[in-house]
């Protein structure tokens, strides 16, 4: 059987690498009963998808990750190899999962999920011959035969014995994912850490981001000892990795300059921030990951002219090849390689990083460092270890 999913269209790229977790941590449990695939659903900018040419809108998680890695949890299939497979842009039964609209009934929580009229705007719209049309991430010859809301409040663990029991459907999609929580399986658990390490970033930009690091950060694997093994005969404790010689940052800027103000220096604050750490380690190097516009990183720059500050700096060739989720993984590969990292607190973006440093078995005190808004006076060190729900 398939299962498929989707996620919140508002939802950034490192929020939904999280849903990816819970979807395929539930896949692994069904797998404990039934044979069940996970079909990947095509990456895309889904708020602008309408502007955008096909071909860059239905990325594949081939582009961005390695399936063989994935597969070493769970078998996965890209969504156009499901067509192929079955041989029908069909989808047997639809469910959009949605909040229940009295909300927490008392204030006390409980795992529960009920068919309910839908509460939400959901895009799919039946036609004349009764099968459900949506956008399928612009696959449009793709329908649902059933379509169904469902208010949940659960676990994912809690879909299970109804994928199982309630529905027959051979293929079942799963809309709005994010709302199933990770529950008793959280972060601190060995069942989201086997899920996460599984996330293996593709050979190929791995390997962009390794040639930056030997190139201009003097880094590589061997002398960092930071060499990648399979994921599941990886065993790293903390301090096992020493990591190249350079210093990273994620340096978080754009809306979150307004929204999280106590978590974003000025650029000379950052730099100040930046300066005591270089000295702190003895480094000279710094590498920055960042969203900010050209000239802010160049403002950075000036102000640390002592020390080597680079950020990798895609061609427009490599931009189309990569895309934009691609330059993202660059970055945070390069930056779970430093010696020392320092992130922007209550980012998604950072998260990440924090925990490809720990699989690859980083001291945590050079991990979990954030920088701190000008003159803030409680900027809590090291950063709290918090994923962000829905
Ligand atoms: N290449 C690159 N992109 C970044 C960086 N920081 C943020 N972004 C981009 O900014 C956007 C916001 O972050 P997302 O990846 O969507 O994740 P999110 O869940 O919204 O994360 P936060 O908003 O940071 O909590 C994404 O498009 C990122 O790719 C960075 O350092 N490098
Ligand atoms: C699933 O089936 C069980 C047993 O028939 C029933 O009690 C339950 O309400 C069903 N769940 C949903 C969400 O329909």
């Amino acid at each position: 059987r398939y299962l498929i999913y989707d996620v919140n269209p508002g939802e950034g790229f490192n929020l939904r690498r999280d849903v990816y977790l819970r979807v395929a941590n539930l896949v692994k449990f069904l797998n404990e009963e039934q044979p069940w695939v996970l079909v990947l659903p095509p990456w895309g900018h889904l708020y602008h998808w309408q502007s955008r040419t096909i071909s860059n809108s239905q990325i594949p998680w081939a582009k961005f990750f390695d399936l063989a890695s994935l597969r070493k949890l769970i078998p996965v299939m890209e969504f156009t190899d499901y067509l192929k497979v079955t041989g029908k842009p069909e989808v047997e039964s639809a469910i959009y999962l949605q909040r229940y609209k009295e909300g927490w009934s008392g204030g006390h929580w409980e795992e529960k999920m009920h068919e309910r009229e839908c509460l939400d705007k959901h895009g799919f719209v039946q036609d004349d011959d009764g099968l459900w049309r949506w956008w399928f991430w612009g696959y449009k010859d793709a329908y649902a035969i059933d379509f169904k809301c469902m208010s949940v409040q659960a676990q994912y663990t809690f879909l299970k014995p109804y994928l199982l029991h309630n529905t027959t459907a051979r293929s079942v999609l799963l809309l709005r994912a994010e709302h199933l929580i990770h529950g008793s399986y959280s972060e601190w658990s060995p069942v989201w850490w086997t899920a996460r390490r599984s996330m293996v970033f593709s050979q190929k930009l791995r390997d962009v981001a390794d040639q930056f690091r030997e190139a201009e950060l003097n880094s590589d694997d061997v002398k960092d000892n930071t060499v990648l093994e399979d994921w599941p005969e990886m065993k790293r404790i903390h301090g096992d990795a020493i990591g190249g010689p350079y210093m990273a940052v994620h340096l978080r800027r754009k809306d979150f300059l307004s929204s999280h103000t106590k978590d974003v220096p000025s650029l000379a604050g950052a730099a100040k921030q930046i300066r005591e750490k270089l000295k702190e380690f003895d480094l000279n190097a710094v590498y920055v990951a960042t969203d900010a516009p050209k000239e802010e990183f160049l403002e950075l720059q000036s102000h640390l002219s002592e020390f080597k500050v680079v950020k990798f700096e895609p061609t427009q060739e490599q931009l189309d090849d990569y895309k934009d989720g691609g330059v993202a993984i660059i970055d945070q590969w390069i930056c779970a390689h430093a010696r020392f990292f320092m992130g922007t607190g209550v980012s998604t973006f950072t998260f990440r990083i924090h925990e490809e440093r720990e699989i690859l078995g980083f001291d945590q005190k050079m991990t979990f460092n954030r920088f701190c808004g000008d003159n803030i006076a409680e900027c809590e060190q090291p950063t709290k270890w918090s994923i962000k729900y829905e």
